[in-house]
């Protein structure tokens, strides 16, 4: 599959992954934040961010970072926005240890990620509510995209970045290699138990949450401050509009749709979702990753 297609580049502007290739210098104390889009990504960069920076900022603060600025904005994406004339200068300006995020897919991230040993937190979710997640973002900017053509495009694995199920599979396959290195988390898993999860990326990230903390309920102020419900409430997400993604303004809000397990079955017919699962069946068959 060509660069561009993989990472939804525009044909017409220098392409991100390339970009990213030549001129991104990880360093081994980076933590790359990694979705296919739409799997909670927003959720993701929220957490890790509270987990790592609650030493200076404890979840409980009224001064804390999230209430004044958008979690997208708190985790640099590795390949956005466009960065045409000093392609990653910004990112370098930042101090270690980095957090960053990425929807590349493994495949066209610099080896430098891999080879320096740098961690990797992966989100996984089911490709039904990713599908319908990522037709309703793009419906709010191409109005004419209809859910059957949305939907085509999808099973037939034309999406930005690759289709869902390879993107899924080789992080998968790394987080069973090397699993040190590599998380592997669930979005379902996470909103069942969400405490659990969080002491678990804690822990993976190198700054476990101590008895003490645990006891005096840490663990529960940031999975309250990071719950859907709290995040679309704040002002810096219910309102105004950001470009995040280069030439596409967007509103802050549109990161926080439905928030829910399920909701491709307010859209999809049953045809579709039989058709979608039975397709990502077959494609993880054998691998050990179910949805
Ligand atoms: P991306 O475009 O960078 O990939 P991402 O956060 O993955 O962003 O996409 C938004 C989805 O995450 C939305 O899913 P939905 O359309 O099915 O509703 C959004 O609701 C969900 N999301 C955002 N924040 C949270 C959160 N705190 N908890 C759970 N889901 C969340």
């Amino acid at each position: 599959m060509s660069c561009i297609k993989a990472a939804g580049c525009d044909p017409a502007r220098p392409c991100k992954a390339s970009m990213v290739q030549e001129h991104f210098k990880a360093r081994p104390d980076n933590t790359l934040l990694a979705t296919f889009p739409k799997c909670g990504t927003t959720w993701l960069k929220a957490l890790a961010f509270t987990v790592t920076n609650r030493f200076d900022h404890a979840a409980t603060s009224d001064t804390h970072p999230l209430l004044t600025r958008h979690p997208q904005d708190l985790v640099p994406f590795l390949e956005m926005p466009y960065r045409q004339l000093h392609p990653i200068a910004d990112l370098e300006k930042l101090a270690s240890p980095r957090l960053l995020a990425t929807h590349m897919p493994i495949t066209l991230l610099p080896p430098c990620v891999s080879k320096l040993g740098c961690r990797v937190v992966y989100l996984f979710r089911d490709p039904k509510d990713v599908f319908v997640s990522l037709w309703q973002f793009i419906g709010k900017v191409h109005t004419e995209y209809t859910i059957d053509r949305a939907f085509d495009s999808f099973s037939e694995g034309l999406s930005p970045y690759g289709p869902i199920w390879k993107h899924n599979l080789e992080f998968w396959k790394k987080s069973i290699a090397e699993s040190d290195k590599v998380l592997f988390l669930k979005y379902e898993e996470m909103m069942a138990e969400p405490v659990k999860h969080v002491k678990m990326l804690a822990k993976f990230l190198g700054v476990p949450f101590t008895e003490e903390e645990v006891r005096c309920g840490v663990v529960e102020g940031v999975v309250h401050l990071c719950s859907f419900d709290k995040l679309r409430s704040m002002p810096v997400n219910s309102s105004g509009v950001t470009d995040r993604i280069g030439g596409v303004p967007m509103e802050n809000s549109s990161y926080f749709r439905a928030g829910k397990i399920g909701d491709w079955a307010n859209h999809l017919t049953e045809e579709m979702s039989k058709k979608l699962d039975a397709i990502v069946e077959e494609k993880l068959r054998g691998s050990g990753l179910t949805f």
